[in-house]
């Protein structure tokens, strides 16, 4: 029989107070409750399609419009949302630790910058961020909280599934302002069948390495390469604790596994 993992508080906070490196990874279940839906839910659609449906840049050259009108609806409710309990105890954590010159890195899947917002300073976004823009002539990627981000999107991205399309022009999309440029933007973010940023994996690579303890938070983990993550650190002998509202096929590779929403179980567990 597979050794089944730990739910023993006491337990983990021994682990956890002996730590001088975590590296926390984060998915969208640490801001499910932000008020942002979650990729694989029933909630996860925006009209009639799923997520794999529109974050592919088959998608975005097909209809770019259609991409942009669901990166108006996420960027309107990211920009809105506030950052739950979960991620102020990890940025409070990480402040906490610094002090006595232990680290905390937070690897995160989510494009919100809702860990920015609560106050961690070392963040990998892995997955980039929808406050990012690329330029698909020059590559130029610049910052962006702008909403709207261009006129024509402006009250655009309604999730209703009956609503009529806005099929706005591509020149009337947003455009880059580099000097004689003017070409397409895209969000800066790594949609399905794009490879992740090298400096941004490399980086991640090293604090897998580093890591004296992983937390798992809030992730199906179906998504590749972050599905590695965790199981790279358990590999090596590293504890993992998982932190989900239910129990996955890979929890039982980690050391520990808390049950419930992350903004009840981690304030708890980091305090
Ligand atoms: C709670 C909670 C609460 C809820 N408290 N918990 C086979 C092997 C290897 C690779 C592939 C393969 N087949 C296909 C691939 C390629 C593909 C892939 O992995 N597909 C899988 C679906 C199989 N991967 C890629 O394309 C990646 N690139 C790549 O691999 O390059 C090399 C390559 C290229 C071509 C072919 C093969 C290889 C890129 C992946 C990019 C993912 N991008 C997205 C969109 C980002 C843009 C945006 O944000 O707009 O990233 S997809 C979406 O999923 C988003 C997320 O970051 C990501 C992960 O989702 P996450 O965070 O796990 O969310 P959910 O909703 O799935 O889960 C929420 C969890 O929280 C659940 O477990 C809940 O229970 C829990 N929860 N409430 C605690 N309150
Ligand atoms: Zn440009």
């Amino acid at each position: 029989v597979e050794p089944q993992p730990k739910s023993d508080l006491a337990e983990f906070r021994d682990v956890f107070s002996k730590a001088k490196h975590i590296a926390i990874i984060t998915g969208a279940g640490v801001s499910a409750e932000s008020g942002l839906p979650t990729f694989r839910a029933a909630s996860g659609h925006w009209r009639k399609w799923k997520t794999q449906d529109l974050a592919t840049p088959q998608a975005f050259s097909r209809n770019s419009s259609r991409v942009w009108e669901f990166y108006q609806y996420w960027r309107e409710l990211a920009l809105k949302a506030k950052p739950s309990a979960a991620h102020v105890a990890i940025a409070e954590c990480e402040a906490r630790l610094r002090q006595q010159g232990r680290t905390v890195v937070v690897i995160t899947q989510n494009t919100d910058e809702l860990h920015r917002q609560a106050g961690s300073k070392h963040i990998l976004e892995v997955h980039g961020s929808v406050f990012r823009t690329r330029c698909l002539s020059c590559g130029d990627v610049d910052v962006n909280h702008h909403s709207p981000i261009c006129a024509a999107l402006q009250g655009k991205g309604d999730p209703d599934p009956n609503c009529i399309e806005a099929d706005i022009p591509v020149e009337h999309l947003p455009r880059c302002d580099e000097r004689g440029c003017d070409g397409l933007l895209r969000p800066d973010v790594i949609w399905f069948g794009e490879t992740l940023d090298s400096h941004v994996l490399t980086k991640v690579e090293k604090e897998l390495d580093a890591c004296d303890l992983c937390l798992l938070v809030g992730t199906a983990s179906v998504v590749f390469p972050a599905a590695m993550f965790a199981p790279q650190v358990a590999s090596r002998g590293v504890p993992v604790a998982e932190f989900n509202i239910r129990p996955r096929p890979s929890t039982s590779r980690f050391t520990f596994y808390f049950q419930g929403p992350c903004a009840e179980t981690i304030p708890i567990a980091l305090s």
